[in-house]
């Protein structure tokens, strides 16, 4: 993608000291592209912050600091063609590898997502971690304005909450986690957990998607003998935890979720009658199977990509599933291609891709079809609306947007979705056909009852749809960001 197509320009705007609202994540919203020619330009940045916090941006015309994407780039800030000024930070080739592969996501990503892979602690990592945090928060003290909000995201960035408060005592700081709160005594297994608990209870208010979340949280700040009052409530800070310095931190529910409006004027823009054409050829194309199955996910181990792929395979192999009438379409974001994790997941979901369709496909028509690269936002609905079962089966997941785009899809009540009860949107979808993702006959069963369903029951499927289509059109990203931001502006000393 070009510049001037994803909106961002250069204009070498001076930034310090003048924005009312920064968001701080750990990457920009786009990634810088590195031709080998040496030309730059930007496309959007994978996963599930971004497409949750753009819209929220550009509403607030904010400042938002982050990693361009590029190791040793450290571009100019510069403002998008939608007013979002984009403040990037440098990272290095060993802050790469140490604090972002090594220490977010090898020991901190599966630490808090229940040990779906074993953690690794290692010392360096940690001392990255904590550099790269102190100049993510010194970046931010030099934008924001005095008395100014800031938000900080994710796991990454644990640690900014503290040294803010430090060095700009006059900030307003939000913290949001992205993804799940472990189990006290998960968390307790980190060497650093005194440090990050610290880090974190600087901020004012820390928000998390769900109430078990919140109630973890809760537990170890219990454990650490903190005074904790008040009850969980769904977007409120309905908990106040006191920490050890005397400094009042709220806490509450606040599930996120997607940009409706956007979803809703993409469809609206390709009602017309080409672009139905093309629904139906691509549908051809594939050889106009009765049922399309669809994955979409980053190749993340957290998603339970194999395992659906597995739960196919046996339902084609026992002839539950006939290979010439079905088809099962998996868009898989590359991510993390460098640790040893995701790669043997990329190698394994592979294999069981070439096996499945060496087993059933035929010459021109295969079963499974597979991308392991991001495609546009457009695109990615056209494939929504291509599917009539949505498969979204992680062992664990903070909320998992993928499922709410889908059913964001379903203003007419058609299609179904499958949902491991352990992603967080199980808690608000719960009309979906929920299975347990460690289980793959549960998962067969669950991908059966919505094929069958679609045939045998139409009207009791759709009203299921449409409750879930209800839910999150009710339920969209403003609502996350004003009642976070409501609550945060509440807690202002
Ligand atoms: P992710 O783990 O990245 O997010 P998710 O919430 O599903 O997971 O978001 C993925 C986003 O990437 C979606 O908006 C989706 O449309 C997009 N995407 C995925 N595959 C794509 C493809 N092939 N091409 C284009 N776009 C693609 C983290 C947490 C989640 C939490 C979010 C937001 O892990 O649990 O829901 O943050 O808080």
């Amino acid at each position: 993608m070009s510049e001037t197509a994803t909106g961002a320009e250069a204009t070498g705007t001076t930034a310090a000291g003048n924005n009312s609202f920064v968001v701080v994540a750990n990457r920009l919203p786009v990634d810088m592209i590195l031709e080998p020619d040496g030309t730059k330009s930007w496309q959007e940045s994978p996963g599930g912050l971004v497409s949750a916090l753009s819209p929220v941006l550009e509403k607030h015309q904010g400042c938002w600091v982050g990693w361009p994407g590029v190791a040793d780039e450290a571009p100019e800030p510069f403002r998008t063609e939608r007013g979002v000024l984009l403040h990037p930070v440098e990272l290095t080739h060993y802050d790469y590898e140490e604090f972002y592969e090594g220490f977010s996501n090898a020991t901190l990503w599966p630490l808090y997502h229940n040990l779906i892979v074993t953690p690794e602690f290692n010392r360096s990592w940690w001392d990255a971690y904590r550099d790269v945090n102190l100049r993510f928060a010194t970046e931010v003290a030099t934008v924001a304005a005095p008395n100014a909000t800031v938000w900080v995201q994710d796991y990454q960035l644990q640690l900014v909450p503290g040294i803010l408060r430090q060095i700009r005592p006059d900030l307003t700081i939000g913290f949001f986690l992205h993804i799940p709160f472990p189990p006290s005594e998960i968390y307790r297994q980190l060497p650093w957990r005194d440090e990050i608990l610290r880090g974190l209870l600087d901020a004012d208010l820390i928000g998390f998607h769900l109430e078990a979340n919140v109630r973890n949280f809760v537990e170890l700040c219990r454990a650490y003998d903190l005074e904790v009052s008040g009850e969980i409530k769904i977007r409120e800070a309905g908990i106040t935890i006191t920490a050890a310095n005397g400094h009042e931190i709220g806490v509450g529910v606040f599930p996120i979720s997607i940009d409706t409006s956007a979803i809703a004027a993409t469809l609206a823009a390709n009602s017309h009658h080409e672009a139905h054409e093309e629904l139906e050829q691509i549908h051809r194309d594939m050889g106009s199977p009765s049922t399309v199955f669809l994955g979409v996910d980053r190749l993340d181990y957290t998603k339970g990509i194999l395992q659906r792929l597995l739960a196919f395979e046996e339902l084609l192999d026992s002839g539950a599933l006939d290979p010439s009438e079905v088809a099962l379409v998996q868009l898989a974001t590359p991510s993390r291609e460098r640790i040893d994790s995701y790669r043997i997941t990329r190698s394994k979901v592979e294999e069981a891709v070439g096996r499945i369709n060496g087993r059933f496909a035929q010459i021109g028509r295969p079963v499974v079809h597979y991308q392991h690269r991001s495609v546009t936002k457009d695109v990615l609905l056209r494939y929504y609306r291509l599917a009539d079962i949505m498969l979204v089966t992680p062992f664990r997941d903070g909320m998992n947007l993928v499922a709410k785009e889908f059913v964001a899809t379903r203003a007419d009540s058609s299609g179904a979705l499958v949902l491991s009860e352990f992603a967080g949107a199980a808690d608000e979808l719960d009309q979906a056909h929920l299975c347990n993702p460690f289980d793959i006959e549960d998962i067969k069963k669950a991908m059966l009852q919505a094929t069958w369903g679609l045939d045998d029951n139409p009207e009791a499927m759709k009203e299921r749809m449409s409750a879930m289509y209800n839910q999150v059109i009710e339920h969209d990203v403003d609502l996350w960001a004003n009642s976070f931001l409501g609550a945060l502006d509440k807690s202002r000393p």
